[in-house]
């Protein structure tokens, strides 16, 4: 067995359900990486939904809660403000985060609560049986859209960004060692981290949406749509159609935190802090 698995492998989790190819076994050995170069396995709390992708934390052998379907991030929120030194991390599906989830999920990024949401994005309710997502392509074929996806998908990106998040990355299962770097600077980040990851689903979404269950030609679809950000701005638009960009994508300092705010007006009881909205239009 691998050092780290031998380490932080939840054992009595075992065995493990994800499908031969599936994207989120990558994730669990970033992960694990990533609690290792920390040394954070007694201070995180992962909190996840439900899904595939929920299960990832599930293997590393930490505090976790395992929620319910687009509730992680109101109960992380619970976690972080009753103890505000934990590090937070929620791991969701594309359904779970935006579907289901979706309006948590922009509240958490607006009120800029400490935590990190992962989103495994493979364009589908995988767990379910393949329905459509709110990330499946337009046109794509599902159990739910059998002549092709009627709607247009979210960038959950944009939709992290516009709601307020403060560090926002996009990588995919062709870059471990970027998302292991990613979560890191996530958790180092103070305020709202989101990370999607685009990951490959040959039971589901391979098969239905891209053509292919086989999970080596399912991979190299999902990497080979990807264009790093310094690449994609010498791109023209006809070239970006069907391409998603990766890389750190946005990232701001400095903008209040929900723990912080709610325990400093705790703490000074309506005495020295200015309440009053006026002053803090600007
Ligand atoms: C309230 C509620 N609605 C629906 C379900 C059924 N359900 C479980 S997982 C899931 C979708 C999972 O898709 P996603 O979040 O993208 O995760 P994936 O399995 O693809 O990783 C659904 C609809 C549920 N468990 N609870
Ligand atoms: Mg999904």
């Amino acid at each position: 067995m691998h050092p780290l698995a031998e380490k932080y492998l939840r054992r009595r989790a075992l065995p493990q359900f994800f499908c031969q190819g599936c994207g989120d076994g990558t994730i669990v050995s970033a992960l694990m990486r990533t609690v290792e170069d920390l040394g954070i396995i007694d201070s995180i709390a992962f909190v996840s939904g439900i899904g595939c992708s929920a299960w990832i934390p599930v293997f590393v052998d930490a505090d976790i809660i395992h929620s319910m379907h687009g509730r992680a991030i109101p109960v992380a929120t619970g976690v972080k403000l009753t103890d505000p030194n934990r590090t937070v991390m929620v791991f969701s599906g594309d359904g779970d985060c935006v579907g289901i989830g979706g309006n948590h999920f922009i509240h958490a990024a607006r009120r800029n609560v400490d935590m990190t949401v992962v989103m495994v994005n493979n364009a589908i309710y995988g767990m379910t049986g393949g329905q459509a997502a709110p990330t499946t392509p337009h046109r794509g074929v599902t159990k739910t859209s059998p002549l092709g996806n009627a709607e247009s998908p979210f960038d959950a990106c944009e939709l992290a960004k516009a709601a307020g998040a403060t560090y926002v990355a996009r990588w995919t299962t062709a870059h471990p060692r970027q998302i292991t770097t990613a979560f890191k600077e996530a958790i180092n980040h103070k305020g709202f981290s989101f990370i999607e990851i685009l990951s490959q689903c040959p039971t589901q979404s391979g098969r239905l949406i891209f053509g292919s269950g086989d999970p080596v030609e399912s991979f190299n679809m999902v990497k080979n749509r990807a264009v790093p950000i310094a690449r994609a701005k010498n791109m023209s638009a006809e070239e970006l159609v069907g391409k998603v960009t990766i890389g750190r994508l946005h990232v701001v300092e400095g903008k209040p935190e929900l723990c912080d705010e709610v325990y400093a007006l705790m703490m000074a009881g309506g005495e020295g802090i200015s309440t009053d909205a006026k002053l803090m239009v600007s």
